[in-house]
């Protein structure tokens, strides 16, 4: 990791992360990873409308999924951020105490750098999927060996990962806390000291709470609220909730956009982590189509939340999905068929990320009346600092900028400019839009960042490929002032 000389500045309290990227750069990018015979409209993408749109669209697939040609094909380039479904979790990194296991997972990590997807680590504290020797640990060891478990494995993927599920699926469904090693062990104490322990070993991913049923209002998410409020009014490190959404078809809970906003008022984005909608099997055209207005209706309620910032369905196709073997007798519950053709949920997800709007036409300009100049005062120029770190791989880098209204009036709309070093070039970003991809550059707010006060900060992201030079950008303006680095 490399950062500029100066301090970091404390993480900003806005809710940041969502995805964007120019239209055109989107659509540039995912033309280049398409490949031949891809279902979906030609030029267009799950990954690119989302992006155009300021969210990302994900899937979460196996390192066994790596061998399926067809399967990888719709991963690669239809979706943008990749969960790996069971190979982070404990049982696989680390089976017994303090051997550690990472290949499966390095595998779907290099698959994601390979087409230039994010991915969310999934997860380091959970009552399943956990080897056996941590339960038959003595109380007073289990702090010690999930503190290690932690910082061995955020240490391991630090700056390769946008978000961490830290803890996932803590609660029972009526909003008791799960009795399982880690809360017999520490009580509720645990959250927080899992999240102390992965802030500490990764200061900038992303950090989240993760559960299923908690998408509508109910006893259960109403705990997870309780529980994320506590947490932030202790300023324990906390960025994020996931909402597993495992539906069953015509249940999208109507709460959803409430309860999703309750969360977001708390200072907290909000990701939908785990989306699929299952279907009494054979699955009849009306069950499908109402699958589509389910799909829909979840990506409108995300678009249409402030701060959420992305989708991510659990599985790629039908054939990969974990539902027939857990509910028998249904399944179906994906956008891809057993042999990844898209289903009508594709297209009316497509059309719900705006595959279908018009381009508006521009109003010819008739002159009207010559607006009147507000008086103003001039107030200070624009001053500015710059503060960012860089975390690169052989071919890839993944860079954080915050920078910081360091004058006394507020920005109101900012274009941030800077040269990237030779061989550097913008495949995607979060909270900003970024145009060109390569040279000088500039940076646009998007819509939940234009405004920065005094003193305030806004930060974004994005990920680059380059040819060696991995070195932070060079010559920051603001609005044409240039800014300090150091
Ligand atoms: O998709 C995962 C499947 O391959 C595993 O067999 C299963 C075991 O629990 O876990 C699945 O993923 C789960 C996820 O990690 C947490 N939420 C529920 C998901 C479906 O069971």
């Amino acid at each position: 990791m490399r950062t500029f000389r100066t301090p970091r500045p404390r993480r900003p309290r806005r809710v940041v992360g969502a995805l964007a990227v120019t239209a055109a750069t989107a659509l540039a990018s995912a033309a280049t990873l398409l490949p031949a015979g891809q279902a979906g409209a030609a030029g267009t993408t799950l990954r690119s409308l989302a992006e155009a749109k300021g969210i990302y669209f994900g899937t979460a697939i196996t390192q066994g999924d790596l061998n399926n040609a067809a399967l990888t094909a719709v991963a690669g380039s239809q979706f943008g951020m990749l969960t790996p479904a069971n190979e982070m979790k404990w049982d696989t990194v680390e089976p017994s105490r303090g051997s550690f296991n990472y290949a499966p997972a390095d595998r779907l990590v290099s698959f994601a750098q390979a087409h230039s997807m994010r991915l969310r680590g999934h997860t380091l504290v959970w009552h399943s999927q956990l080897p056996s020797w941590v339960g038959a640990l003595p109380a007073n060891q289990v702090q010690a060996a999930m503190r290690n478990h932690i910082t061995n494995e955020v240490g391991h993927y630090k700056g390769k990962l946008y978000a961490w599920d830290v803890v996932n699926e803590m609660f029972n469904e009526d909003g008791g806390f799960r009795t399982d090693a880690f809360y017999n062990a520490m009580g509720v104490g645990f959250v927080a000291d899992a999240l102390r322990t992965a802030r500490a070993a990764d200061p900038n991913v992303k950090l989240y709470l993760n559960d299923y049923n908690i998408e509508g209002l109910n006893a259960k998410s109403d705990a997870m609220y309780n529980l994320v409020k506590s947490l932030k009014s202790q300023g324990v490190p906390l960025d994020g909730v996931g909402f597993q959404a495992h539906f069953v078809l015509g249940q999208v809970p109507s709460s959803l956009k409430a309860n999703l906003e309750r969360f977001t008022a708390l200072g907290v984005e909000v990701a939908v982590t785990e989306l699929d909608d299952r279907m009494q099997l054979p699955a009849s055209s009306t069950a499908l189509a109402q699958q589509g207005r389910d799909y829909a209706s979840v990506i409108t309620t995300c678009l249409a939340v402030r701060g959420c910032v992305g989708i991510t369905q659990w599985g790629v196709g039908d054939g990969d999905s974990w539902i027939p073997g857990t509910f028998p007798g249904y399944g179906a519950a994906t956008l891809y068929d057993n042999n990844y053709q898209a289903k009508p949920a594709y297209a009316a997800s497509a059309a719900a990320l705006g595959s279908g709007a018009a381009t508006p036409t521009p109003t010819p300009s008739t002159p009207g009346p010559t607006p009147t100049p507000t008086p103003s005062t001039p107030g200070p120029a624009v001053s500015c600092a710059v503060t960012g770190s860089v975390s690169s791989w052989d071919t890839g880098l993944v860079e954080n900028l915050t920078v910081t209204n360091t004058g006394s009036t507020a920005v109101n709309g900012w274009k941030l400019a800077f040269d990237l070093p030779a061989g550097q070039s913008v495949t995607s970003a979060w909270s900003a839009v970024i145009d060109p991809s390569a040279g000088r550059v500039t940076a646009g707010n998007v819509e939940y960042n234009g405004t920065i006060a005094p003193g305030a900060s806004a930060s974004f992201g994005f990920q680059a490929t380059h040819t060696g030079d991995v070195a932070l950008p060079t010559g920051f303006s603001l609005d044409g002032t240039p800014c300090t680095t150091a």
